[in-house]
């Protein structure tokens, strides 16, 4: 399969500091909002949080090397804005700054090639309680942690990311409540969007300035959207507006899409200043499209301002659900591909996350998970179908590397393509890494097999 896609198809895997690292109150990092959050009683389904989680901050060495042998060249991994800035801004904390380096200096002597993403998440608590992404200042102080960043790296890492997934970050964490920070009202919606998507803009000049030969991207969730029936058609052109249009057509000089949500328009008539919507444009050199499921839409007078919502699976007798509750439909990949490669202004396009999680047991010291196979390997023909129709999809980084801390969800659904036994950290390589291992070792295959 590898030769087909080409010699310089980038393979990688994708994590997250909060997901993996542990080691929350060691050398000097601050807490940041998952922190509280996840001490917070009943946020977290099964109660957990991740002050330990893969211990990744102890074990990067072997886990790299492990990464190494399963044959990825990329490792995609983010950086815990209150390790480096306790406070969010101002007083710098070196050790912080050093266990990025040796994790970068480590990937680079394996011949690993370190993406950055530099916010997944975890936003400073020192922040949120300035007001988090409800405050414009924010843009500002995400600045100051690019420019530290980018002054601190830029040297040796060329690919960086600005947002993970802006939509999840804002709606979930200020409108509905269910992520970090946990705070729902209407009111905070527009002034967060309006705030990410300024970041996601600023934050990507701020790296192209202070690193001219950086490739820069940023990413989003995304997901086709299907009607239920021919009378929800309307409703799945309002989702496609909030699910994929929000975060990458003000980038593009678009502005938001008001026609389709004309709740949107209240950002420029309430939360902008004069000149913000020429700000939020940015030509990024690539985007990352993390893609999951498609999703089933119908009409519904519950859901204010979208009036509509998803069909669920279960209610459409769907043969293959994950441990997410989220549909396996292998050719919404090529879909969203296509549906984001027909704008003008996408150069190229990686896949940065998909992968899927499936109850795991453990069977004479092994892991058959044979459905993770089958999903990378469906997802994959479908980036490759897009890939040989023209489309500028260049890699695919498999979410994820180990089996993590799922945020609300706790650890319970496991993504890995490597088993980690929480009680005593051993790494169990499952069917699906070997998979990889030798997919990725193959450089030609015959071509009749
Ligand atoms: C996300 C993330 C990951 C998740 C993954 C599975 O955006 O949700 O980037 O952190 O763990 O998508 O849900």
């Amino acid at each position: 399969m590898k030769h087909e896609f080409g010699p310089d198809f980038v393979w990688g895997t994708a994590t997250a500091a909060y997901q993996i690292e542990g080691a929350v109150d060691r050398d000097g990092r601050g807490p940041s909002i998952w922190d509280t959050f996840s001490h917070q009683k009943g946020k977290i389904k099964t109660g957990e949080h991740a002050d330990v989680a893969c211990e990744f901050y102890d074990r990067y060495e072997s886990d790299l090397q492990l990464h190494k042998e399963l044959g990825f060249d990329a490792f995609r991994f983010s950086i815990a804005w209150s390790r480096i800035l306790p406070d969010g801004i101002g007083r710098i904390n070196e050790p912080g700054l050093q266990f990025y380096d040796r994790l970068i200096d480590h990937c680079l002597s394996l011949g690993i090639t370190p993406w950055i993403t530099l916010y997944h998440w975890d936003l400073p608590q020192a922040l949120e309680n300035k007001g988090g992404w409800t405050n414009r200042l924010i843009v500002n102080w995400f600045s100051e942690f690019v420019n530290v960043c980018t002054k601190a790296f830029g040297h040796k890492v060329k690919h960086w990311i600005i947002l993970n997934e802006p939509l999840a970050s804002s709606i979930l964490g200020y409108f509905t409540g269910q992520h970090a920070p946990g705070r729902r009202s209407f009111s905070n919606l527009l002034p967060v969007i309006h705030h990410t998507a300024l970041v996601q803009a600023e934050g990507g000049r701020v790296v192209r300035q202070n690193i001219p030969d950086a490739q820069v991207g940023t990413t989003f969730s995304c997901s086709p959207i299907d009607p239920f029936t021919l009378r929800d058609q309307a409703a799945a052109i309002r989702v496609d507006a909030l699910l994929n249009r929000l975060f990458i057509e003000p980038t593009l000089g678009m502005g938001y899409p008001t026609r389709e949500l004309p709740f949107l328009a209240g950002i420029a008539k309430k939360v902008a200043k004069p000149g913000d919507m020429e700000r939020l444009a940015f030509d990024f050199d690539f985007i990352g499209l993390q893609h999951y499921f498609r999703a089933v839409v119908e009409q519904s007078y519950l859901m204010p301002y979208l009036w509509a919502k998803d069909v669920s699976p279960l209610r459409r007798n769907v043969q293959t659900i994950t441990e997410m509750g989220w549909e396996v439909y292998p050719e919404s990949m090529y879909r969203i591909i296509k549906q984001f490669a027909q704008y003008e202004g996408v150069k190229k396009i990686y896949i940065t996350e998909s992968g899927a999680a499936f109850y795991d047991t453990i069977d004479q010291g092994k892991v058959n998970d044979l459905a993770r196979i089958d999903y990378h390997q469906n997802y994959l023909r479908n980036v490759l179908r897009a890939k040989q129709e023209g489309m500028p999809v260049e890699g695919y980084f498999a979410w994820t590397f180990l089996d993590n801390f799922e945020w609300a969800e706790g650890y319970r659904p496991r993504f890995g393509l490597v088993y980690v036994d929480f009680r005593t950290q051993q790494r169990i390589v499952k069917a699906s890494g070997r998979w990889f291992q030798q997919m990725l070792s193959k450089e030609v295959l015959p071509d009749v097999l």
